[in-house]
């Protein structure tokens, strides 16, 4: 088994601790001087950066989270002026404007050598060849792997998210043999071979890499039996990096999480304490290389576990558990980020829509399945149909547009969705991971 940065990633725990202290160190007196928020955020909490001698008092800091980079929209949070920014990213925000993230140069040769680490431990090398089924743009996943298999050696073919005739085509005739995408679309992907009378074995695939979204050991089981693959799960999120903050090695037990980049904690989100070691709760990350867009103690909201045992692979680096939920209402759609907030703005911006709604996500065969049902005035209810169906379409459209994924939209009488006493019930995810 290959391992792509040894030094890094079989450091002795106390090597790296040093070297996470060192960073940490940096890190906080660069944010303190460039970041006015966090320059704000550490005198509130009478913090001088200076004072901070020990990985243990990392959790005196206080926490960074997307309500700050709301805050800060669009370059607020960034750490060096924007000449310096080579690329910027986004992801969905809870509402409204999306969070914005940058890169400098180096920031982008880290983020690639982070991704190439995980892809090496997945098993791809230069030899591979590799079809990115994410779509391009604004997320960071295609960009992130695309940059990783390029640094790798590998061949890179930019195919982009959907077309599922097409990409198994390509696979054909390009004889891909490693798979980037979600892993609903692998199974997706499955499906339809199976249906074009295309044996997957015939294909030259050999591993899969599927990350973005939550997955269950079950799902992998049949990714792997319908494909004929390796599938490997990785982590990441844009505001920390993008994909290339953890993933798997061979051995199947974990995502190593590059802790010379990132310090990992887990807290309770509750209360906001640290956890002991083993625990499961919320993850907490702070970047220790990263230049345009420093995050200290981000708030993540996904919960799981770190296990520090050292692992078969040789590799010291924590391993972190499948995430088991969110600490907040965030749903993933098809691997699109989607905030029930972002639903209701737009619903509260049409006329005519009450302020009753319910999101309802439903997996059809593999597929993630979004549907809001809407609660009308009566005259809209009673309308006649082709006017409803025009005000249907309306507002599919706007949501689209603003989740960059699509919802179906259900008019329903006025008064008939359930209310509820206490919080009203909005989401109703009826998926089984
Ligand atoms: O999804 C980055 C990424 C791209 C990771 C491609 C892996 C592969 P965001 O769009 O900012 O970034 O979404 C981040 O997605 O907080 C998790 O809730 C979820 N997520 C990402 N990877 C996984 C995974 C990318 N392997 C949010 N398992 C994160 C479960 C995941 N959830």
């Amino acid at each position: 088994m290959k391992i792509w940065d040894p030094l890094h990633e079989c450091m002795p725990r106390e090597d790296l601790e040093q070297l996470q202290l060192e960073r940490l160190q940096a890190t906080l007196n660069r944010v303190y001087r460039s970041v006015a928020c966090y320059k704000k955020k550490f005198d509130e909490a009478g913090i001088n950066p200076e004072e901070i001698r020990s990985l243990d008092d990392l959790s005196q800091l206080p926490f960074t989270t997307k309500e700050d980079l709301r805050l800060n929209y669009p370059y607020g949070m960034f750490a060096v002026p924007l000449r310096e920014v080579v690329r910027i990213h986004s992801s969905s925000g809870t509402t409204g404007k999306p969070t914005v993230v940058g890169y400098t140069k180096n920031d982008i040769h880290t983020w690639s050598n982070l991704v190439a680490r995980f892809m090496t431990a997945a098993g791809v090398t230069h030899d591979d060849v590799v079809q990115i089924a994410f779509g391009y743009g604004m997320f960071t996943g295609a960009f992130g792997l695309h940059y990783g298999s390029e640094t790798i050696g590998a061949s890179v073919i930019p195919m982009g998210a959907g077309n599922t005739e097409k990409q198994i085509m390509i696979m054909q005739d390009y004889k891909s043999t490693v798979l980037v995408s979600t892993p609903s679309y692998a199974i997706t992907l499955a499906s339809r071979m199976e249906q074009l009378g295309i044996d997957p074995k015939s294909l030259s695939l050999k591993v899969g890499l599927f990350g973005a979204e939550p997955w269950s050991e079950a799902m992998r089981k049949e990714i792997e039996n319908r494909l004929f693959i390796s599938a490997t799960d990785n982590y990441g999120l844009s505001e920390i990096i993008g994909p290339g903050v953890a993933g798997e090695c061979e051995c199947k037990c974990g995502m190593h999480l590059s802790e010379d980049a990132f310090i990992a904690e887990i807290i309770d989100p509750d209360t906001g304490k640290v956890l002991p070691r083993g625990s499961v709760g919320e993850l907490v990350l702070t970047t220790l290389t990263k230049e345009a867009f420093p995050m200290i103690r981000y708030r993540t909201r996904d919960i799981t576990s770190l296990d520090y045992e050292k692992c078969a692979c040789g590799r010291t680096m924590v391993r972190m558990k499948k995430t088991m939920g969110r600490s907040d209402d965030m749903l993933i759609i098809k691997g699109v980020n989607v905030f029930p907030s972002q639903i209701e703005e737009v619903l509260f911006a049409v006329e005519g829509c009450e302020p009753h709604y319910q999101i309802v996500v439903e997996r059809e065969g593999e597929m993630d399945k979004l549907e809001v049902h809407i609660e009308v005035t009566e005259n809209i209810f009673f309308d006649e149909m082709k006017k409803q169906k025009g005000f249907v379409e309306m507002v599919e459209k706007k949501i689209h547009s603003v989740l960059g994924v699509g919802a179906s939209v259900k008019l329903v009488e006025p008064a008939s969705l359930p209310r509820h006493e206490g919080k009203a019930v909005r989401v109703i995810d009826n998926r089984k991971l």
